[in-house]
């Protein structure tokens, strides 16, 4: 595949100085880690699953100054005996099971899994006044605040606090994970937490893994037309042309490395465009060959349903469909989790 011409090249910076870009042009900078940390389980199911998992319900709470607020969140422990790892799913609901988490399955798996509702950490809007946004204190009129992508990545991190609590976790072996604009989202939390040793971004297209530069579908203007506050407000001065920024989203990938990065697409999905998802990873690879890993591993010719690379650090897969977090979705992440299990 041919990559775009005048594509930045990542080693042109330091790795510092593509993160500082990132933040400063697109995402904002990530919200502190609050003074204090604490949880709560308010209701559990010790026969969820038919008995094969524990269901716990939990509030996690947050402290900075006097000021607090808190979210729920979900976790499933599978009842196994051996250490098992686990997912944190930036979720659209805060439903278990969910239609975007096959809960029972990933309990027969033996992996455990915790998600929350993003809405219930900041409302997917311009409201920076309740819920995290009031007690992060966002300025807005600065230009490069947290956008609401970087509000829901650092909940992303709290849950992970919890995540780390527990004893039944393989701590080496912790993905976080999301779908669409919360695959965006899980990007940026396993850029800033580097207990996430699998970042998994599912069809998040257009300020997510797909290359801005030749994109079909969704450009930058467009979801800035229609989503400016997931950004930081500098976000507007690039949104005019797809070669305004002065990086691209491999390097997003890139500064991954060297932990496993997972893009996943669909063949029909266009608006986020599996042919620059798959670009971006091709893009990425240098970054992690230079950290002694591999990138992508493979010479696909496009992206097409059943296009399947499990072999390297970063990992990638079509499948045939829509926009949506499928069961085959996390089939296949499973299975290249399973691969490249520490
Ligand atoms: C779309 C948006 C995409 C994607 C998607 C989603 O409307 O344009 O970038 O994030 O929403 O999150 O479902």
């Amino acid at each position: 595949m041919k990559l775009p011409e005048n594509l930045p090249r990542f080693d042109s910076v330091t790795p510092e100085e593509a993160q500082r870009l990132l933040c400063t042009c697109e995402y904002g900078f990530m919200p502190p880690r609050p003074e204090c940390v604490s949880f709560s389980e308010t209701l559990g199911n010790k026969e969820f699953c038919a008995g094969k998992a524990v269901l716990h319900k939990v509030t996690a709470t947050v402290e900075n100054n006097g000021k607090s607020f808190s979210f729920p969140f979900s976790y499933v422990r599978p009842n196994a005996k051996e250490s098992v790892p686990a997912v944190v799913l930036i979720n659209f609901r805060g439903n278990i099971p969910d239609l975007y988490i096959p809960t029972e399955e990933l309990a027969d798996l033996c992996i455990a899994v915790a998600s929350f509702d993003y809405q219930e950490v900041s409302p997917d809007n311009g409201d920076f006044e309740s819920l995290a946004g009031g007690f992060l204190g966002v300025d807005r009129s600065d230009p490069h605040a947290p956008g609401k992508i970087a509000i829901w990545a650092w909940a992303a991190s709290i849950v992970m606090d919890y995540v780390e609590k527990r004893p039944e976790v393989d701590l080496k072996n912790v993905a976080v994970a999301g779908h669409s604009r919360l695959g965006k989202t899980a990007l940026f939390a396993g850029l800033h937490d580097k207990r996430f040793s699998f970042i998994w971004s599912n069809d998040s297209g257009c300020a997510g893994a797909a290359l801005y530069r030749g994109k079909g579908g969704e450009t930058a203007e467009a979801i800035h037309r229609v989503f400016p506050f997931w950004f930081c407000p500098n976000y507007a001065n690039y949104t005019a042309s797809d070669d305004a920024f002065p990086f691209d989203q491999h390097w997003f990938l890139s500064l991954l490395a060297p932990r496993n990065v997972y893009v996943a697409s669909a063949e029909n999905d266009l608006w986020a465009d599996p042919q620059n998802e798959l670009l971006s990873c091709i893009a990425a690879t240098p970054a992690f060959e230079a950290l002694g890993v591999s990138g992508l591993i493979g010479n696909p010719e496009k992206s097409e349903a059943g296009l399947t690379l499990h072999e390297g650090t970063i990992g990638y897969h079509c499948r045939s469909g829509e926009h949506y977090l499928s069961r085959e979705d996390w089939q296949k992440f499973i299975l290249y989790m399973k691969k490249h299990l520490k």
